[in-house]
Parts: C-alpha cells; structure tokens; sequence
C-alpha cells in the first residue's frame, strides 16, 4: 500500500486521532451501502425511505425496508476495518469514532468511544410518546408494532429533516476541534451535519485523510485521499502507526 511520504513522515506526531465512519466501512462485512449500486432496494434512494413524510404515507413499506435491513446486520460480523480502529483506539492517546452507521458493528467489534451520529437500527421508538423499545420487545412481524399508548413504533434512527441527537453532535464536533489527525472513511460526504466535520478539521489547518474505493465531493479537499477499501487500508495504516508510536514517541516541535 502507499502512503504518502508527508503522512509517513509525520504520523509520529499525531495523538489525538478522530474518525468519521459511513457505510462503507461495513460494505465487506456484507452490508449494502446507501448510493452505491447492487441491492434489493436499488429503486428507492434513501432520500425516498428514510424521512418522516415517507413512513406517514407507507408505514409498512419503510418497515420492510429496516426490517431488511436488520436481517442482513444481524448476519454480519466486524471485518478487518472494524478491528483496525479497535486496535487504533487502544494505541492512541486519545481516540473519538464518530459513525453514522446504525448498524452496531464498531461496538461488536470492540470500539469503546464511540458516537452514534444517526442512531442504532436495533431500536424502536413510538412516534407519539417518545417511549424506546428494543426490536426483541417490539418486533416488526409483518405489522407495524404498537406502543402501550396506541402510537406506532418507528425505527430509532435519525431520518432527512430531523435533528442528530444533540450530545452526540456536540461531542463529534469538540473531537473535531480538537484532534490532531481527521480520518473519514467510508462515506459518501455528502450528507449534512456529518459531511461538515471534515470540513472543520480542515480548517484548523490540521490534515485530514480520506479512505474510499471512490473519489467524492470531499476528496479533492483533503489532505491526502487514499484510494482503496477500508479493509486493506485501515489494517496497513494501523500498523504503520504502531510502528511509529511504539518505536519512538517524540515530541512534536510545533505542539
Ligand atoms: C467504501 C467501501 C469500502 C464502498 N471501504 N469505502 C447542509 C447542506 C445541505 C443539506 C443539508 C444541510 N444540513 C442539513 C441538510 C439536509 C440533509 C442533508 O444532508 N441532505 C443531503 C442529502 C443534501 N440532512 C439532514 O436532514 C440531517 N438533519 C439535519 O441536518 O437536521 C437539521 C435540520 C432539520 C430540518 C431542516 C434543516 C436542517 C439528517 C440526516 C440523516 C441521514 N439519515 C440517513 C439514514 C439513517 C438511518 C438509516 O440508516 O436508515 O443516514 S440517510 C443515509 O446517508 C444514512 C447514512 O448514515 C448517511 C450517509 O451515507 P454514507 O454512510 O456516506 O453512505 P453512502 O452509501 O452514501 O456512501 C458509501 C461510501 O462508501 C461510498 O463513497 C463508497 O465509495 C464507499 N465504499 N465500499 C471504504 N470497502
Ligand atoms: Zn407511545
């Protein structure tokens, strides 16, 4: 793998290290993205699904959706991309995983901090009380599942139009200002607030690595896009940091 010298050159220096996930960090555990290509659901764009006004006019066809959803997460284990940053929380001095994935997989894998930008799929929430429930207590069996208070359930995630949870947002945004290294991996970047986190680490001036098979809106901004899938360049850059921190740990001269 190639890594740019500047990166190589510097990756000693960097202990504060915060990470934005998208789905295509769990792409090889066998998860579909959203906006690429190849799916059961490839008609519908998650603009379509996901968001309030489409679960009023078909409640069962969004549920069919979360409900597909949850059988192919519940199929899927961590890959070798989950596991690098698990090892790369271990080795930092301080570490922030922000995902916007509902899927649960950082936490399977072993990620202690982690923010759920978008939710966790594996939650039901009745729209009329607020009242949580787990998916186990209130299935989705081919109906939409009521509450105790006669409201419907509706998958805990966080849909188009609505507010990110408000202490997850503000702790993805400290790490952002607060980190030395900017990591997004998997995402399209094209979905606001999250999209903005890169963007404010940038300009801080600190730099900010892109990893993706695909270029994006973002990669032509960033500090060094590298090119390829989470699963092989996460495990190498891990290692190269490990090498670093735990060879020699000098202080940086400009910090
Ligand atoms: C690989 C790979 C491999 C493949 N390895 N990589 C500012 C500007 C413009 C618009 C807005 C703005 N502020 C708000 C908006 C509106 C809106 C928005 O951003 N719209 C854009 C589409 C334009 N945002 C919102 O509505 C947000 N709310 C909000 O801002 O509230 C305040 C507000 C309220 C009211 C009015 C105005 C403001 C909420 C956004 C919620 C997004 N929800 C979803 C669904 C979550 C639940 C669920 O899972 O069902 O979140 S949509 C969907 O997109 C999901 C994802 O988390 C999110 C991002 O997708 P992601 O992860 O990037 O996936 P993909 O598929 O797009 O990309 C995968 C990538 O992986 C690709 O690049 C591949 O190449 C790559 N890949 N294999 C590494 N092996
Ligand atoms: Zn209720």
């Amino acid at each position: 793998m190639f890594f740019p010298k500047e990166l190589l050159d510097n990756i000693v220096y960097y202990k504060v290290i915060t990470i934005l996930t998208g789905a295509g960090i769990s792409a090889e555990s066998g998860i579909s993205t959203f906006r690429d290509k190849g799916g059961l659901w490839d008609k519908y764009r998650p603009e379509d699904l996901a968001c309030q006004s489409a679960f009023d006019a078909d409640p069962l066809l969004v549920w069919s959706w979360y409900q597909y959803r949850r059988d192919t997460i519940a199929r899927a284990r961590p890959n070798p991309g989950h596991l690098a940053l698990v090892k790369w929380e271990a080795l930092a001095r301080d570490f922030t995983l922000i995902t916007q994935n509902v899927d649960g997989l950082h936490r399977a894998a072993g990620c202690r901090r982690i923010v759920e930008l978008h939710g966790n799929i594996r939650i039901n929430r009745c729209q009329v009380c607020g009242q949580e429930s787990n998916m186990e207590e209130t299935p989705f069996d081919g109906q939409v599942p009521i509450c105790s208070c006669g409201g419907m359930f509706r998958p805990g995630v966080v849909w188009f139009g609505a507010m990110l949870p408000e202490n997850a947002l503000r702790v993805a945004f400290q790490a952002a200002e607060h980190c030395d290294l900017f990591i997004t991996v998997g995402t399209s970047a094209v979905v606001y607030p999250a999209a903005a986190l890169p963007e404010v680490a940038l300009s801080r001036g600190i730099p900010v690595i892109e990893i993706n098979p695909e270029m994006t809106p973002f990669s032509k901004s960033a500090t060094h896009y590298i090119q390829g899938p989470a699963g092989t360049v996460l495990p190498e850059l891990v290692a190269v940091y490990e090498k670093a921190h735990g060879l020699s740990s000098p202080t940086d001269p400009n910090s």
